[in-house]
């Protein structure tokens, strides 16, 4: 197999830890969306929505978003589940999942925040608190989701989730963007509990082929 990927970005983040979490080995092809090479004529045949990841199997099947990539996973390796099968809990894991994946990380995606200051000419002061607003939005009410329904060292028990999969990446942009994340703890809990697992670490983007500071 083999990941098309970019060290600093969450939705690439997401899948290295899925196949991190499952042992699944894979080449690893770092493309720069920083220079703009997930807008390339060659990396848009490959993904018309222009963005990375994109997983590429040995049978020449290729996919991308995330989380379609991590369902795949789940059905080809189920070891770890990372969409547990019991229906309630797999209803509480997509709802974390989803108001990271589908409310917050759309709005600060590298293209919008370079559709503020490119066209609307918005100041990178005004571009970073933009950026802050959302994430103090998305982490306020997935702080309480998790207040009300998590439990355990992980969102939900003690084994590792898409849930997850997907908060770790969240907070470490929004660490990188220096958001205030003190107000919630629950969020920082599961967030450093994860990244003592050997898998997280696997995946972190300081340890990517294609990390630059
Ligand atoms: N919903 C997609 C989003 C993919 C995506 O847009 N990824 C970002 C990096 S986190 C990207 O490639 N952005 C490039 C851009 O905005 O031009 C997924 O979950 O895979």
């Amino acid at each position: 197999m083999k990941l098309y990927s970019f060290f600093n970005s969450s939705t690439s983040y997401r899948v290295r830890i899925a196949l991190a979490l499952k042992g699944l080995e894979y080449d690893y092809q770092g493309i720069n969306i920083r220079v703009g090479e997930q807008r390339s004529h060659h990396y848009s045949e490959l993904n018309p929505s222009k963005g990375v990841p994109v997983l590429e199997g040995d049978d020449g099947f290729s996919l991308s978003q995330s989380l379609a990539i991590i369902s795949y996973l789940d059905d080809i390796c189920p070891e770890p589940r990372l969409v547990p099968a019991e229906p309630k809990l797999k209803a509480r894991v997509l709802e974390v999942a989803s108001a990271i994946a589908a409310d917050m990380h759309p709005i600060n995606n590298l293209r919008v925040l370079g559709y503020l200051t490119k066209e609307l000419d918005v100041s990178d002061e005004q571009k970073r608190d933009w950026y802050r607003h959302w994430v103090a939005e998305g982490f306020t009410a997935l702080e309480e989701r998790l207040a009300r329904h998590g439990y355990g060292d992980f969102c939900f028990g003690e084994t590792p989730t898409l849930a997850d999969v997907c908060l770790v990446p969240q907070v470490a942009n929004a660490q990188r963007f220096g958001c205030d994340l003190s107000a919630y703890p629950r969020i920082m809990a599961v967030y450093e509990h994860c990244c003592r697992q050997a898998a997280f670490q696997q995946a972190e983007p300081s340890r990517q082929p294609d990390f630059a500071a």
